[in-house]
Parts: structure tokens; C-alpha cells; sequence
């Protein structure tokens, strides 16, 4: 079967399904090929901090009224040394911003839902996904699905695919660069039905390694700790989390409740980075170019940030025949992409407990701590960086 459309959008994750609803507002014409189905997709247990810069995104595509009902507006976070913490408030030190608690699951299932109403069309398992012509000016999208080839022409193709995705492969190796630092360790992290700890974030620090008291909701905990790469959920009972958990957050501790946990995994960390996030008529968006450890909450945010930046180009460019915009999305994007990298690298650097720290170098993440807890120049920085960098103009 033969299609056609202006974009193809490769992935309906948070990357792809933002940037589909972003064009189709602007009256640009796409089509999302995605090759799990929607069940996959919403159910994976991933982000939970919003940025304003992806609030406001969710706002301008009229998708934000779960989000100001059941969201929960952060003015600060806590850090922890040793399970002793102290707070640093970000509204104080950015004059006023703040972050959203609101799930990734959630803000899947908004662009689901709206998906039908605001002319947002999606093929769900799409296999075989194959990308050509792309240094052309008719790129083509083919897959199969229901024993039927299909052949996809369009202007553009947007690879919002994530890591694992067929788009940044679809780059030859001479024209890509890619960085990457891969952490030795791992996060364990649960879900449980039970009311979290505190009503803030707590970042620990503990000689036995990070921690993180997160949550989903009033009545829904998400809790981390770092873990060695190697171990498997089996190894870890809901009660060795909960002992491991209540001793690197010691006193805030306190009014933890041992929920069941509904849902248990590892996940790896990772820096990553592929320059240019361009090639051809190919544009990369969110975790197919980059990916960050979730350290600063900051993956969906730059998946939001990315999608933004490439939406203003792509809409000039098929509405209005002006690449100018287009031709600076690499380097505009990169440029944030690199200052989210350096915060989320340096915010797990001081947090955790590596392979090799020795004394010298958990003294000096105790010191660094320590001078956080008492410098409103060094909260600051860490305030501005977690609630987000401005979009910068080009
Ligand atoms: P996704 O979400 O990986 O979506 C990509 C989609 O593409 C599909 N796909 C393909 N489709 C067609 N053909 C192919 N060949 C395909 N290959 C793949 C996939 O099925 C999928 O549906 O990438 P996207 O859209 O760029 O979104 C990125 C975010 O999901 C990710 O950065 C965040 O989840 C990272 N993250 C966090 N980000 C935050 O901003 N704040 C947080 O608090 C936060 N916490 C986290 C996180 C990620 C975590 N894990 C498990 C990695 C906590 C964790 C534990
Ligand atoms: C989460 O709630 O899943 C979460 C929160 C903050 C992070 C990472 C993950 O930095």
C-alpha cells in the first residue's frame, strides 16, 4: 500500500506523539509509525518531573487539564549526606519557577486520548520499519504489518525512536559522532501503593549509595536505589528495598510506609550524545539522539525541548518553504542538549557511590554537599539547571 504525508514521524513515544500534535495544530500533515501498540508504549514506568517548558507544550496543545488537576507543583527538593537533609527551594532561587510532578504514563495517555480529535494518526505495529532516499528530496518509510507492505513518501522524516530506534542507525557511520559514558551501576526502582515519605523529592547521598524518594501521587510512592549492574529484581524482595532504602535516607526515613511494590525493574545510566541530530532530510528528537541518567529528571524534558525547536522549523518549512529555521535545529538543539548532559552527569557524579571513590572523593562529595546546604550562590545553579534552561533563541 502506498501513503503519503509531509512528516513521518518514526516512534509515538513522548518525542513523536508531542511533535505529531504540534504539526497538526499547525495544519501540517504527518503520519506516526510506531512498532509496539499503545499498551507497551503508556505502561512503561519511566519519567516523573515536568519542566515548564514542557508543561507549557502540554498547555499550547490544550492538553494540560488532568495535568493542573492531578499534578503536583514542586517549589523545592531535598538532599541528603549521610541520612541528614537539608532543602533547597527552587521558587526562592529562580524567582518563582518550579516543576510538575505528573507521570510519563499520564502524559501518554493525554496524547492517546486527544490523538482522534485533534487528527492525530497513528500505525501501531509497524514492523520492519526501513528508512531510504533520505539524502533526497522524497524520503520514503516502509514497513509491514498484517502481512502488507506499506511505502511511505514524504518531505521530512522525524526519528523519535529512542535509543534502540532504526533512525540514528539509518545515518552512515562517517557522518555521525557519537559520546557516550556508560555508569558502572544500576537504579532499582519500585511503585507502590502507599503515600510517599515526604512531600518533596529527597536526592541521598549514603556511603552505601544514592537513593531516591520520588512519587506519582498523593497515594503513590516511586522510590530508587543504586544498585550493581549485574543484580536482577529477584534478587531484590520488597523488604531488602525497603531496609536498604530506609538506611541511606535515615532520618527521613521516618514516615516511610512499606507498601507492596507493583512494580519493580533495573534500569542502566548512561550519558549519551549523537552530533548532528541532522542528516538529510532526517531530524533526531529526544532519546534517539541523546540520553542523559535520570539523575536530573531531565530525558522527557529534552525530548519536549527538542520537539519545540524542530516543530517551529518543520512548520516553516512545509507551510511556508523556509528551511532557515530547519537548518539551525541541530546546532540550537545541541547546544541545550550539552547543558542538560553536564548537569545530569555532575548532579549523579556528586549523588553516588562509584566503583572506585575513595575516601578522598566522598569527602569532597560530603564537602560539595555540605556547601549546597549553606551557599544560595551554589543552590542557585543547581535550582536553575533542575527546573530548566530557557529555550534560548537561535
Ligand atoms: P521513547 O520513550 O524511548 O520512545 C520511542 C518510541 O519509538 C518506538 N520505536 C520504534 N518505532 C518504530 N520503528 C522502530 N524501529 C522503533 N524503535 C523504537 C518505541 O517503541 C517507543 O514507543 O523515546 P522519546 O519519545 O525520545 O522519550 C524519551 C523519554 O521516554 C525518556 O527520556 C525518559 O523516560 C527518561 N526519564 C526521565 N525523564 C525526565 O524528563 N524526568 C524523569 O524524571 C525521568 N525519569 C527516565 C526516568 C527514564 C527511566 N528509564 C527507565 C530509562 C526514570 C527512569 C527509570
Ligand atoms: C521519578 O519520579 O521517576 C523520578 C524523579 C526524579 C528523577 C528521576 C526519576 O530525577
Amino acid at each position: 500500500m502506498d501513503h503519503r504525508t509531509q512528516v513521518a514521524i518514526i516512534g509515538a513515544g513522548p518525542a513523536g506523539l508531542l511533535l505529531a500534535h504540534k504539526l497538526r495544530r499547525a495544519g501540517v500533515d504527518c503520519l506516526v509509525i510506531e512498532r509496539r501498540d499503545r499498551d507497551y508504549v503508556e505502561g512503561r514506568v519511566r519519567a516523573g518531573v515536568l519542566e515548564q517548558v514542557t508543561v507549557d507544550l502540554l498547555a499550547e496543545l490544550g492538553l494540560d487539564q488532568r495535568l493542573r488537576r492531578e499534578g503536583l507543583v514542586h517549589g523545592g527538593t531535598r538532599l541528603s549526606a549521610d541520612g541528614q537533609s537539608f532543602r533547597i527551594d527552587f521558587a526562592a532561587a529562580t524567582g518563582g519557577r518550579t516543576v510538575m510532578v505528573y507521570g510519563q504514563q499520564e502524559v501518554m495517555k493525554d496524547l492517546f486520548d486527544a490523538a482522534p480529535d485533534h487528527d492525530v494518526s497513528i500505525v501501531f505495529n509497524a514492523e520492519d520499519v526501513a528508512l531510504s532516499d533520505l539524502d533526497t528530496d522524497r524520503p520514503v518509510v516502509r514497513w509491514r504489518k498484517d502481512d502488507q507492505t506499506h511505502t511511505l513518501r514524504c518531505d521530512y522524516v522525524a526519528g523519535c525512536d529512542g535509543y534502540h530506534g532504526v533512525s540514528r542507525a539509518s545515518i552512515p557511520a562517517t557522518v555521525l559522532r557519537t559520546f557516550e559514558k556508560v555508569y558502572p551501576f544500576g537504579w532499582l526502582g519500585i511503585i507502590a501503593e502507599a503515600p510517599p515519605v515526604d512531600h518533596e523529592l529527597i536526592y541521598a547521598n549514603h556511603r552505601r549509595g544514592f537513593a531516591l524518594a520520588s512519587m506519582r501521587s498523593p497515594t503513590r510512592s516511586r522510590y530508587y536505589v543504586q544498585c550493581p549492574i549485574a543484580d536482577r529484581v529477584e534478587d531484590w524482595s520488597d523488604d531488602r528495598f525497603y531496609d536498604e532504602l530506609a538506611i541511606r535516607l535515615g532520618d527521613d526515613s521516618r514516615n516511610l510506609v512499606r507498601g507492596p511494590s507493583i512494580e519493580k525493574s533495573i534500569a542502566p545510566l548512561r550519558s549519551f550524545v549523537a552530533e548532528p541530530m541532522r542528516w538529510g532530510r532526517l531530524f533526531l528528537a529526544g532519546d534517539a539522539a541523546h540520553i542523559v541518567p535520570p539523575t536530573g529528571a531531565k530525558g522527557l524534558n529534552l525530548a519536549a525541548s527538542d520537539v519545540v525547536i524542530l516543530a517551529r522549523g518543520l512548520i516553516d518549512a512545509c507551510l511556508r518553504d523556509d528551511t532557515v529555521a530547519l537548518d539551525h535545529y541541530s546546532d540550537q538543539a545541541l547546544r541545550r542538549v550539552w547543558k542538560a548532559e553536564r548537569f545530569s552527569w555532575w548532579f549523579t557524579s556528586l549523588t553516588h557511590r562509584f566503583p572506585d571513590t575513595s575516601d578522598l572523593d566522598r569527602r569532597l562529595q560530603i564537602a560539595e554537599l555540605d556547601y549546597l546546604r549553606q551557599s544560595a550562590a551554589a543552590q542557585a545553579v543547581l535550582a536553575e539547571n533542575y527546573v530548566g534552561l530557557p529555550l534560548e533563541a537561535r
